[in-house]
């Protein structure tokens, strides 16, 4: 992929059912699979406390940074894609599974259309999101600030970085 046709792009993923790592990492896989799109750095994994309804587990949550030639909508398009294709075949395979992934940033695009809002909505208030965030792009401006500003004025104590770094991902880190 030509680096000039390339949008750097950060996408938040999350998940608290089954092995949410597990899926995580396919789903990143077979994002950078993609010839459109290039996986360029991936958080490490973070233990968090449940946002918004708390009566559920903890989340794993992780942010990874992509350069892609596709548009914003065509992302999203392909995450959706990964993550049926992930709770389909866990579904029928393993039990159910759980994965979400968010458009957060996509270069300096703002966009609000049907079903795609960017900046992501709320992501400046999430520690889960701003915290690997800011691990691999501590000067990302969200709303105004750096995400290292921004988790700066937000309460992280029960947010666990997990040992083992960015490469989790990959098929050779999972033995
Ligand atoms: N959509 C619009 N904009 C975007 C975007 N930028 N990126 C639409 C991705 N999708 C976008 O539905 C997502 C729909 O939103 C898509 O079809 C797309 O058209 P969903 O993922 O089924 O909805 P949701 O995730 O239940 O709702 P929402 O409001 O997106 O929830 P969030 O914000 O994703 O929160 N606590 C912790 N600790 N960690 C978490 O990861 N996640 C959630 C879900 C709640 N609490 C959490 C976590
Ligand atoms: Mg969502």
């Amino acid at each position: 992929m030509p680096a000039e046709a390339a949008t750097r792009a950060f996408l938040g993923l999350g998940g608290n059912i089954g092995d949410p790592a597990a899926a995580m990492a396919a789903a990143l896989r077979a994002l950078d699979a993609h010839d459109a799109v290039s996986v360029a750095a991936v958080s490490s994994l973070y233990r968090t406390p449940p946002w918004g309804v708390t009566d559920q587990p903890d989340f794993l949550n992780a942010v990874a940074a992509v350069d892609t030639a596709l548009t914003a909508r065509h992302l999203l398009d392909l995450c959706l894609d990964v993550e049926r294709g992930l709770k389909r075949i866990r579904a029928q395979r393993w039990g159910p599974r759980i994965i979400d992934i968010d458009i957060l940033l996509f270069g300096n695009e703002r966009i609000e259309e049907a079903g795609l809002q960017v900046p992501h909505p709320r992501m400046g208030e999430r520690a889960f999101v701003l915290a690997p965030l800011a691990e691999i792009a501590p000067e990302v401006v969200v709303d105004g600030q750096t995400a290292t500003q921004r988790l700066g004025g937000l309460e992280t104590g029960d947010i666990v970085r997990l040992p083992g770094g960015g490469d989790w991902w990959k098929e050779e880190a999972r033995g």
